[in-house]
């Protein structure tokens, strides 16, 4: 298998840790999503979409790090990531598809206006992130009573949809993600954060000091 991506991004980012915490091994092309390698020719031709990451096994060209992290479990035979219990999977299930449709869209507005911005020299727009944060308090209410007496969110221990839904609030402080109401998101996000393969995907090294400096 080869993993196309960029370390920086969210979803890449989801995938590394991702395939980490399965223990599927796999080579790796990287690329620079702020030089816009994802819209060159070379990678359109693996994903239409212009969008990191994917993952090339044999004639299967995949995007979606949802479906990633799915083909990875089932390659490696992992059934603790991606247990096998129906109603276990019913569950993970349910999280990935929450995650990709309304939980990264929730985050990224903080993503942007709050990390990106700053990186490319423009300012956050407050009036965006005000509008937008009724939506985000609506999603992390759901997320923060889902986890109301457990540890994980599918499992009695961490499973792939943890990694998924980890993912949209990786920089959750440089988000500035208003998640004061929120404490079993943020125990929960703890523990996460304590998964090797979390440490080990941290994007922070990777991002240029010239960056960085600008978060500051
Ligand atoms: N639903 C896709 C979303 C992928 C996605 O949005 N990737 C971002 C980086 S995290 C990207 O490459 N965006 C293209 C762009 O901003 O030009 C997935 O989960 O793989």
């Amino acid at each position: 298998m080869k993993l196309y991506y960029d370390p920086i991004t969210v979803n890449c980012r989801k995938v590394i840790a991702g395939l980490d915490f399965i223990g599927a091994g796999y080579d790796e092309e990287r690329l620079s999503y702020f030089a816009g390698d994802h819209k060159l020719p070379a990678y359109t031709a693996i994903n239409p979409n212009a969008e990191l990451p994917a993952l090339v096994d044999g004639s299967l060209k995949l995007w979606e790090s949802n479906a990633i992290l799915i083909y990875a479990s089932e390659k490696a035979g992992n059934m603790r990531a991606y247990p096998a219990d129906p109603e276990i999977r019913g569950d993970i299930s349910r999280w990935l598809l929450w995650e990709s449709s309304k939980w990264f869209g929730g985050c990224y507005v903080y993503l942007v206006e709050n990390v990106v911005k700053p990186i490319l020299d423009d300012v956050p727009d407050q009036a965006v992130l005000d509008n937008h944060a009724p939506t985000f308090h609506a999603q992390a209410a759901i997320l923060n009573d889902a986890l109301s007496g457990r540890d994980w969110l599918s499992a009695d221990h961490a499973t792939i949809a943890d990694i998924a839904v980890a993912a949209p609030m990786h920089l959750h402080a440089a988000q500035k993600l208003p998640l004061e109401s929120y404490p079993n998101i943020t125990a929960w996000m703890s523990r996460v954060e304590a998964l090797p393969c979390w440490q080990k995907s941290d994007p922070i090294p990777h991002i240029p000091p010239e960056f960085l400096a600008k978060l500051a």
